[in-house]
């Protein structure tokens, strides 16, 4: 039987929604027995983690489909529940007659995330592994699908895991000297508190450091072309997409409007976005179209400041630097194509070969940030913000210590603030409100 803290029992498709060759129902819960009875050709209970071909029966005792049956005990099943699942065809219908029988069973729909949520809840998984499940099934790229599956292998709370207890540790020694005072115990505990404080450090650190690269990697990045009107932003924009989606003409002041289209640039999702250009305008739409260009190029991770005249000098308008300068229509004013240094591309007659923009898209994306070989990446937004905020305690502990070694109930105070953001990181410590907004991104059925 389970120990599952959950009385009830819920259950949900599985599989995406539509045709399918199959189609997944998964029952979790205490109550997983009521439905032995619809499998008429199992024994009760069905062997455990045993694919097992049956009908399965409606209350009525009419076969609504022949099916495969995995049963998997508590507590060794997904959510540490007891857990059947119901491999039946993959016809909607069908799902949706199958969930209305299990509901006379008072077998409830699942909510999004709720059998993550209970595999959380039953120590099957730590906080920082349900969020890589979610990442897993929604990463963009497969790299950011990678760094997911290191972290669902517990690459996040191993890493982490023994930081927290070598804090505690630490903890333990500072607030002994703190209970028995420092005369009388002889002896400072500042040359290991400063060590120790090193060391943890040096483990948070990469995590850290990595943390705008995960943040790309999950979250996608804005790439905005700017510049003035007619210097051939919209012939980038369709050759970096390799498709006619902006239109090109000679007249100034043709894209009026945001032309946005989301690829990868290396690791990364991308929304590469064409503007219209920059100039002053008596025209109402073009110069909303303007606006628009700004405020795209305030907000962009990547700013592309793309130029038909090398001598120009780089805008003094806009609220920020551009990251990339892009000399185009090379072929007006001779030049060969290409990256100079990392910041500055010629670009390129637009009949230019297609490596000429692989090379554009490969520096793009080497300028987001390498991603090869990454150990230390972090899932979500909560991660990188529970490990830097544990960094910064740790770092007042240091500047606390070198200011004044003796006083140490301050230091402690600021050791108790990271071992708590490690806690709350994966997941021993948590609200209601930080679980609602983890497993709210999750799908039904997971
Ligand atoms: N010679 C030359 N003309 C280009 C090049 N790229 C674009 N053009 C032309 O410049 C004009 C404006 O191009 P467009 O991409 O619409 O510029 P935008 O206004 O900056 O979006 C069109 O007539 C294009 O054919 C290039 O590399 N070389
Ligand atoms: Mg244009």
């Amino acid at each position: 039987m389970s120990s599952s803290a959950f009385t009830d029992t819920i259950a949900a498709v599985a599989t995406p929604p539509g045709l399918g060759g199959v189609a997944i129902v998964r029952v979790s819960g205490p109550e997983v027995a009521r439905v032995f009875p619809l499998l008429p050709k199992l024994p009760d209970p069905p062997p455990p983690r045993t694919a097992c071909f049956t009908p399965l029966v409606d209350d009525a005792g009419e076969v609504l489909d022949e099916i495969l049956a995995l049963y998997f005990p508590a507590p060794r099943s997904y959510t540490g529940e007891d857990v059947l699942e119901l491999h039946l065809h993959g016809n909607p219908h069908l799902c949706a007659e199958v969930l209305s029988l299990l509901a006379t069973l008072d077998i409830r729909p699942a909510q999004p995330g709720e059998f993550t949520r209970r595999a959380f809840l039953n120590g099957r998984l730590d906080l920082t592994q349900a969020e890589a499940v979610e990442k897993i099934i929604h990463a963009p790229t497969r790299e950011g699908r990678r760094a997911a599956v290191r972290l669902l292998d517990g690459g996040l709370g191993e890493a982490i895991g023994p930081v927290r207890e070598a804090l505690i540790d630490l903890l333990a020694q500072v607030e002994a000297h703190i209970d028995f005072e420092v005369e009388e115990s002889g002896e400072s505990v500042a040359p290991q508190l400063e060590e120790g404080l090193k060391t943890l450090l040096h483990a948070l650190d990469p995590w850290v450091a990595s943390r705008r690269t995960a943040e790309r990697l999950f979250g996608g990045v804005r790439v905005v072309l700017a510049g003035r009107p007619n210097v051939g932003k919209s012939s980038l924009f369709n050759r970096l997409l390799g498709e006619e989606r902006a239109i090109v003409t000679a007249i100034a002041g043709t894209t009026r409007d945001l032309i946005d289209r989301d690829v990868h640039l290396g690791p990364y999702p991308v929304r590469l976005i064409d503007t219209a250009g920059l100039r002053q305008t008596e025209d109402v739409i073009e110069a909303e179209g303007v606006g628009r260009s700004r405020r795209s190029a305030a907000q962009a991770d990547l700013l592309l400041w793309v130029s038909d005249d090398p001598d120009e000098a780089p805008p003094e308008d806009l609220t920020r630097p551009c990251d990339v300068r892009i000399d185009n229509k090379r072929d007006a004013w001779g030049g060969t194509s290409g990256w100079q240094g990392e910041h500055r591309f010629v670009c390129a007659a637009k009949s230019d070969p297609d490596e000429v923009f692989e090379a554009l898209r490969a520096g793009l994306g080497h300028l987001l940030g390498d991603v090869g070989g990454e150990e230390s990446l972090t899932a979500t937004a909560r991660q990188g913000q529970a490990l830097a905020e544990a960094r910064q305690h740790l770092l007042a502990a240091q500047t606390l210590l070198r200011d004044d070694p003796d006083d140490l109930e301050l230091i402690a105070e600021e050791l108790h603030g990271a071992a708590h953001r490690l806690a709350e990181l994966l997941g021993e410590i948590h609200g209601e409100d930080v679980l609602d907004r983890v497993f709210s991104s999750f799908c039904i059925g997971k």
